[in-house]
């Protein structure tokens, strides 16, 4: 068949939007016609050249929501007419990571998902002109249908509005999912938040929801403080306003029954590797905890002293907030249907395939939380 793309032709380009091929599902694949896509930062970190698994040209977007059109030989777990979540985190049930119970890094897929390939190491997608055309973090939502294999879509209720959970195919799900299943934050926590955007909103919710006490909110963008009021941060730090960012949040914490100071948790949502140092020095001596969300571009490193974790501080990492996709993702969209957490306001934008390069534009002026667009 023919579809509608955003193709990423080539790195720090615009897309291009155009008519593509694309194959039907094989074998344990599932054809699905996505009603919108949310533009997350890493689609743009892909599109900068800065991902060391960037390969060109593809079908970027991972945070999708459509309907089953078509299934292929053998798949029993979703059939046409599912309202479905595609996932860049697969969940086979059967690899040693699902296994396991210790982590939601399911490995069935992921060679073949890191080069742009599908499982069976071909691409559906190419050019009208044969040229194959990669798949992006094995979703590709950024066209108007894709096909994913069946152990990476999540099936979700038929009520809830496209429009709204497909930022639970990313965005939603890393925030609330880092403090919940990553760190297990507990009532009466102290808590901070560096980078305010679309990932650290839903950290701050989730933090909320934990019954989080202090959520110190960091950002260099004064006009991300009102937003993230509203979710629930409880004190604000623009770095530019302070001469040590990681002393201010000792000294914020302090208590007359703790002097020492410091976060319980703390989560990094920049990507940045000088504030990932900071993250993790800003927690408490003996406990604190760091997770790194944010993702570093090619040749990165952290470092930190040794002393830092020799005196009881941790420093962890979240892919797609420790959530176990088909498991959990379901739950996240009850409990946004529920009321339990909020979607909506994060939405700024809402753009045609058309305008999808303004998204982008959008996020590098800070304007935009989430951009979503739609089919
Ligand atoms: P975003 O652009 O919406 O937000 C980033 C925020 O960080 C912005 O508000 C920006 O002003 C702020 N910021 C930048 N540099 C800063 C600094 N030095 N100090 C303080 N604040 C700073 O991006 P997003 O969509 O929220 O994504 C955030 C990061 O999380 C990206 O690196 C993205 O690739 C990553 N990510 C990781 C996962 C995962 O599963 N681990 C999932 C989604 C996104
Ligand atoms: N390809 C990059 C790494 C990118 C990365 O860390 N991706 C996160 C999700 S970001 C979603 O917005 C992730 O889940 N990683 C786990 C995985 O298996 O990719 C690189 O550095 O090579
Ligand atoms: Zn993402």
């Amino acid at each position: 068949m023919r579809t509608r793309a955003a193709v990423a032709l080539e790195a720090g380009k615009p897309l291009e939007v155009m008519e593509v091929n694309l194959e039907g599902p094989k074998a344990g694949e599932v054809l699905i016609e996505i009603k919108a896509t949310g533009i997350c930062h890493t689609d743009e970190f892909t599109l900068s050249g800065a991902d060391p698994e960037g390969v060109f040209p593809a079908i970027l977007g991972h945070e999708g929501a459509g309907i089953v059109l078509e299934v292929g030989e053998g798949v029993t777990s979703v059939k046409p007419g599912d309202h479905v979540i595609p996932l860049y985190t697969p969940e086979c049930r059967e690899c040693a990571s699902c296994l396991s119970g210790k982590t939601n890094m399911c490995h069935a897929i992921r060679a073949t998902q890191g080069k742009g390939l599908m499982p069976d190491g071909t691409t559906r997608f190419s050019m009208l002109d044969g040229t194959p055309i990669y798949h992006y973090m094995g979703c590709s939502t950024f066209a108007n249908h894709t096909v994913l294999p069946e152990i990476s879509v999540a099936k979700v209720r038929e009520d809830a509005p496209f429009d709204k959970i497909c930022y639970v195919g990313c965005g939603v799900t890393t925030g609330i999912g880092a403090v919940n299943y990553t760190a297990k934050v507990e009532l009466g926590a102290t808590a901070v938040v560096f980078g305010l955007g679309g990932i650290g909103l839903n950290v701050l919710q989730g933090l909320r929801m934990a019954g989080a006490d202090m959520i110190i909110g960091v950002d260099l963008n004064d006009a991300k403080r009102e937003m993230a009021e509203h979710f629930g941060m409880t004190h604000f730090i623009n770095p530019k306003n302070v001469e040590n960012v990681v002393d201010e949040i000792i000294n914020l914490t302090k208590t007359p029954l703790d002097p020492i100071g410091g976060a319980d948790y703390s989560f990094d949502c920049t990507g940045n590797v000088n504030v990932m140092r900071q993250a993790l020095e800003c927690t408490h001596r003996g406990w604190g905890q760091s997770i790194v969300i944010g993702v570093a571009p090619a040749g990165a490193e952290i470092s930190t002293r040794p002393f830092q974790l020799v005196t009881g501080r941790t420093w962890k990492g979240s892919a797609f907030g420790g959530a176990r996709g088909r498991t959990d993702v379901p739950k996240i969209v009850d409990w946004y249907m529920d009321g339990k957490i909020e979607i909506d306001p994060m939405i700024t934008h809402t753009l045609r395939l058309e305008d999808i390069n303004k998204g982008f534009d959008l996020m590098h002026a800070g304007e935009s939380i989430r951009s979503v667009v739609l089919f």
